[in-house]
């Protein structure tokens, strides 16, 4: 088990949220950050040796000022997300003005469009300027984090696009994605598969990705929250991204390391992750907390099946007794692959969690929880969501509906046939290793 101090690092991460979805939860996210960091959202830093974080320079850059500034990029082929939160949000003097890459027409829900067509390439040189501003405020930049959904034009293209780029350096560089992906139930878009195929391809191989779907965030807060809207689905996928960068100390050392631990081959790197706090936590930390978590967890498969873990790690955060941390320990070696029998990767961090004052972990309870626990795993359930993409894609294919749209933004159509084989062969390995376990 590793136990974090609150030692300075210098390995600093660069946040970038693309296109409407992708900028409105970075900038909740932020919200959060600065809540944990005690920076005010005017940038002034009140450090607290208590309960603040001590490795600030990771994640913000201190200007001559004094003033603490975000290292983020905004993104999106379209004005309005990027101009709300410059213009009317709680957060507009936190950020500058050379923190937004914003072009004047969206990519109109179409993969193609972002990647191929004018709404992407009309932004490129402002990100790539944007972005290298930023790394050279970095002494040594070690991961780059990013925040968008698959299913838009511009969450699927121009990311995809970037990560592509010679822009990040994948060999030094951990690139870790927090991306929304489709729900059967709740849609709105019928490109979707389409986008998903192509995102997937395009920036296969590179890092590791959690996802989340809208239809699971909104199942896992209907316990709390009468009509949950994006505001509280994007605090659920932010509470795990804060948790999973600030509870990983040493910069480069702790994201790389959750690499190691957590993709055993390089294209089975999507992962799910869960979040419980108080009650579920402390009654009995060991079981109910790693079972409720999956219950909790990002995707809507879940709650019907559990898939096998290729790797896992969880972050125990706040008031822990150590020896329940140990005694999680039979707990924790069940439902692994055969060929991944070490158990979870477990990682404390012993600084209370915080929360903000509409946190939706706090609704409906008097106490703030003194602990929480976050789950992050590599889970065969993955094959189920990809199965689905890959179904849903095909009828679209069969009768080649809406491809026109890709192909006029100058995509061939082999590549979403590549795309789709790609997609294809992972499901493959996922089959593969359940078939192994003698999982069904
Ligand atoms: N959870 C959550 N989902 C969102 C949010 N905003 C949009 N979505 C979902 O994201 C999907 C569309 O992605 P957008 O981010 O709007 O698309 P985009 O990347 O801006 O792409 P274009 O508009 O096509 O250029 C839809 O399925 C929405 O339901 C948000 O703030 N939170
Ligand atoms: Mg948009």
């Amino acid at each position: 088990m590793v136990v974090l101090d609150a030692s300075i690092v210098d390995n600093q991460c660069i946040t970038m949220g693309y296109g409407q979805a992708g900028v409105t939860i970075m900038n909740q996210y932020w919200e959060s950050i600065c809540n944990e960091f005690n920076v005010g959202l005017d940038g002034t830093l009140n450090y607290d040796p208590e309960t603040s974080f001590g490795e600030i320079n990771r994640m913000f850059c201190e200007y001559s000022s004094g003033k603490f500034v975000p290292r983020c990029i905004f993104i999106d082929t379209e004005p309005t997300p990027c101009e709300h939160i410059m213009n009317s949000s709680n957060m507009k003097n936190l950020y500058g003005k050379n923190l937004f890459a914003y072009g004047k027409q969206d990519a109109k829900n179409i993969f193609a469009c972002g990647f191929y067509g004018k709404p992407g390439l009309a932004i490129q040189e402002d990100i790539e300027q944007k972005f290298r501003q930023q790394h050279e405020r970095c002494n040594v930049l070690s991961e780059v984090g990013n925040y968008f959904s698959v299913c838009g034009g511009t969450g699927s293209g121009v990311a995809a696009r970037i990560s592509q780029s010679d822009l990040i350096d994948h060999k030094n560089i951990n690139e870790v994605t927090f991306a929304l992906y489709p729900s059967n139930k709740l849609s709105n878009n019928c490109v979707e598969p389409y986008n998903v195929l192509l995102n997937i391809y395009a920036s296969r191989l590179n890092g590791m990705r959690f996802i989340f779907d809208n239809a699971a965030l909104y199942r896992n807060l209907s316990s709390s929250i009468k009509s949950p809207t994006y505001h509280h689905a994007n605090q659920y996928i932010t509470k795990l991204a804060k948790t999973f960068n600030v509870c990983s100390n040493k910069g480069n050392s702790a994201a790389a390391s959750y690499h190691t631990n957590l993709i055993p081959y390089p294209r089975l790197n999507t992962l799910i992750a869960g979040f419980s706090t108080g009650k579920d936590v402390k009654t009995s930390c060991a079981k109910y907390c790693i079972t409720n978590s999956f219950h909790y967890s990002s995707i809507s498969y879940q709650s019907q099946r559990l898939g096998k873990n290729l790797g896992a790690a969880l972050i125990f955060r706040g008031n822990f007794n150590r020896y329940d941390i140990d005694s999680s320990h039979t707990y924790t070696y069940t439902n692994f692959a055969k060929f991944a029998p070490f158990g979870y990767m477990k990682i404390l961090c012993p600084k209370l969690p915080r929360f903000l004052d509409n946190s939706i972990f706090t609704f409906n309870t008097k106490k703030i929880p003194e602990s929480t626990l976050a789950l992050f795993a590599n889970n065969t359930i993955v094959g189920d969501v990809l199965t689905d993409v890959i179904t849903n894609a095909d009828l679209l294919l069969s009768n080649r509906c809406f491809l026109h749209w890709y192909l006029k933004e100058g995509m061939e159509e082999l590549e979403i046939l590549d795309a789709r084989m790609e997609v294809d062969q992972s499901i493959d390995d996922y089959k593969m290793i359940n078939l192994a376990d003698g999982a069904e």
